[in-house]
């Protein structure tokens, strides 16, 4: 490991904050903004990697860089995604360790895109070969597949994710990519039939109409204009600097690389068809003779009933068919993953080395909350606590490791919030399950009773302990709300819709004529619609799954190395050049960075193995000068004393030397900078050394 002088930088700032002198958050946002006015995105923390958004392609991501990060030392070179990628690569490859890419930040901080700048990169460094080249192809073009229909324009960002995506990408011991496995976590599928103001829907519906040949669209029977489906809002329906046509293109491509079958995109355009027009049916009020309302289809083409033994009113109708299209979507993006995982999957039986790369949306706080938001920012909750564990832990663990001892950091642990929500008795989400299992009436408002109840006894009882609550209730709450204090900021939630979207039932009738229809993928996707296969056991709720595939998850990412990348939005305005001071404060605070730096810098913030210690600073002593013939731990002992370097700056690992405090660092860094800087005294030094 060794220190680029590049980090101590005055120009475009420190790119290591541990190395910040004095440090206070002042001086930590100064010189983020001042290596983001330089478009130095990227800054460390140790071995964390902070990213900024640049809101404009940089000439980073190029293959010269590649090449010049490929298997060069974390330190080396000026701070980089790539060189977080590397190392992650290089230590499962030769130490064989998994590795976990954990990339966290708000809505619109740039995560999606650090993910696949790390894939991408590690694509490009690991093996060739013709079979390993349609692997790495593959697992690529698996993201674009997934974002068109995934992904979807937010107030927060035009691209922004809507579903949770980790991806396990394998390989063999030589390093070279065998496939991947992508988990997905629940889709915002309220989306499809539903957009707030200023939002659009999942891109591929645009994409499709947009880029589809006027062939296509006839046989599906859809029109080019968005403004005949319901479904599509149309005051976003064109986004800025996205070129939807051109999307489609890139996604038709795409999928024929991952392995679909021309008849499999046929028919799942099909199903993308099927929603936009379910959401065109309307109905109208019919009284009927036996005293009952019912609904009819409304169709330009005549009238029709539903093929089904509802007697729906007005309302009901309206809800049953936004259900189903909900239900076809969501299914189908299921079935996607599913079947990108058939194409992707490893072909070999043997031991697998694995890279975890993990993609969630990232912490919302809209101006009208509901369930959606809760689960995303209760996923966000758990990765914090991730790194709150693993952060601490690993620097405990490497101070065991290496004999040293370890003083404690005060760190705002966020478990009472994952608590509040996950608790398999009280919290927010059992309350709920058990809410939609009662029998009787249950609304939205029982939820909110039972919640305000419990949490508000729950509130007293952990006040009297450790005024730590993190639920709050008061009186100037919205009469349907309740209020949340997460990490990274208060969130009001409207409960409507929470016992509904956590149910997330579908009317059986539904479910069995999709099974009926004459379309094998939809059979495919109801399969419960199967008469022969009536199951009366009830589903597992929305949130229950959610939470049970949330805690595998955390199970698999604590077996793996984690490396970390801290994804910063610099402004709320989508632009380059804007760096909101008390923006970007908030989000390194609640990020926990600051400390970061302080638990690098509180135990020792820098550390190196000894050999490459010794290599870096042996000039700098005549008894190490050009040779030290001996252990490389005694060499750096003698060069520290002869440099008259105060002890208690030093601990002596069992592999590596920890320095205390980053002005040692400097210290040894300008020496080394004055020897190199006067070569005529340089060659005078060894001269004489070697006399
Ligand atoms: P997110 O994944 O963190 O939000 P994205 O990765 O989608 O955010 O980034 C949002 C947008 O910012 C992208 O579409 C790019 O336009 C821009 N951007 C981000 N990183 C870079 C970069 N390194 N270089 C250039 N432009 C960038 V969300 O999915 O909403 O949580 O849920
Ligand atoms: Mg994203």
């Amino acid at each position: 490991m060794e220190v680029k002088t590049s980090l101590l930088d005055n120009m475009i700032g420190v790119g290591d904050m541990v190395l910040i002198e004095p440090l206070s958050e002042d001086t930590f946002i100064e010189n983020l903004k001042k290596r983001f006015d330089h478009s130095e995105i990227y800054t460390y923390i140790g071995s964390v990697v902070i990213s900024m958004n640049p809101y404009k392609s940089l000439p980073i991501y190029t293959a010269e860089k590649v090449e010049e990060y490929r298997n060069r030392n974390f330190y080396e070179l000026s701070p980089h995604i790539y060189a977080l990628a590397d190392e992650a690569y290089r230590s499962l490859r030769d130490q064989d360790k998994d590795q976990c890419i954990l990339i966290t930040g708000e809505s619109g901080a740039g995560k999606t895109e650090a993910s696949k700048f790390v894939m991408s990169y590690v694509a490009a460094v690991c093996g060739k070969g013709q079979e390993v080249n349609k692997v790495k192809e593959q697992l690529l073009q698996s993201n674009p597949v997934l974002e068109a229909f995934g992904n979807a324009k937010t107030v927060r960002n035009d691209n922004s994710s809507r579903f949770g995506k980790y991806m396990d990408i394998e390989f063999d011991f030589k390093g070279d990519p065998l496939g991947g496995v992508i988990s997905n976590y629940l889709l915002e599928k309220s989306r499809v039939v539903k957009q707030p103001r200023g939002e659009r829907n999942f891109h591929i519906f645009y994409q499709l109409l947009s880029g589809a040949s006027d062939d296509t669209l006839k046989k599906l029977k859809l029109d080019r204009d968005f403004s005949k489906y319901n479904y599509l809002s149309l005051d976003s329906a064109t986004v800025n600097g996205l070129d939807d046509a051109a999307s489609f293109r890139t996604v038709r491509n795409a999928m024929q690389i991952v392995g679909f079958m021309e008849d499999e995109v046929q028919s799942i355009l099909e199903l993308v068809a099927a929603v936009l027009k379910l959401g065109n049916i309307e109905f109208k009020p019919e009284s009927r003779c036996n005293g009952f309302d019912e609904s009819r289809i409304k169709d330009k083409n005549g009238e029709c009933y539903i093929d089904c033994n509802l007697r729906l009113l007005l309302f009901q109708a309206y809800y049953a068919r936004d259900a189903l299209a909900k239900n076809l979507y969501s299914r189908l993006f299921s079935w996607l993953v599913t079947r990108i995982n058939e194409s992707i999957k490893a072909q070999t039986k043997t031991h697998k080395k694995v890279m975890g790369v993990l993609d969630i949306y990232g912490f919302e706080i809209f101006e009208d909350n509901s369930f959606e938001q809760f689960i995303i920012n209760y996923c966000n909750e758990k990765l914090q606590q991730i790194f709150i564990e693993l952060t601490l832990r690993e620097e405990q663990e490497e101070y065991i490791r290496e004999g040293i001892e370890w003083t404690n950091i005060e760190y705002f642990n966020n478990a009472i919030i994952c608590d509040l929500i996950e608790n398999n008795k009280n919290g927010i989400l059992a309350m709920l399950d058990e809410e939609c299992l009662r029998p009787g009436t249950v609304t939205d408002e029982t939820f909110l009773d039972k919640l305000n109840t419990v949490c508000a006894e729950h509130q007293h009882f952990e006040s009297r302990q450790s005024k730590n609550s993190k639920f709050l209730t008061d009186h100037s709450l919205p009469h349907n709300c309740f209020r949340i204090q997460h990490y990274a900021g208060k969130v009001l939630y409207r409960v409507e819709g929470f016992v509904d979207k956590n149910n997330d039932l579908l009317y059986r009738d539904l479910s069995q004529a999709m099974y009926k229809a004459n379309h094998s993928l939809i059979k495919i996707l109801f399969p419960e619609g199967n008469p022969a296969k009536v199951n009366l056991k009830r589903p597992p709720t929305a949130g229950f799954q959610f939470r049970a595939s949330v805690g595998t998850l955390m199970k698999n990412l604590l077996t793996k190395n984690p490396n970390y990348i801290r994804c910063i939005k610099p402004n709320d305005e989508k632009a380059a050049h804007i760096f909101t001071d008390s923006l970007v404060c908030h989000q390194a605070r609640y990020l926990g960075l600051m400390e970061n730096v302080r638990v690098r810098r509180a135990g020792y913030a820098f550390r190196q193995p000894y050999e490459p210690c010794l290599e870096r600073y042996k000039m700098l002593c005549k008894q190490t000068w050009p040779h030290w013939k001996g252990p490389a731990r005694k060499g750096v002992e003698v060069l520290l004393k002869n440099l008259q370097v105060p002890a208690e700056e030093f601990a002596y690992g069992r592999s590596k030397i920890f320095i205390r405090n980053p002005r040692t660092l400097f210290f040894l860094e300008e020496k080394r900078r004055q020897c190199l800087g006067d070569l005529a005294t340089l060659i005078q030094k060894i001269y004489r050394g070697w006399k």
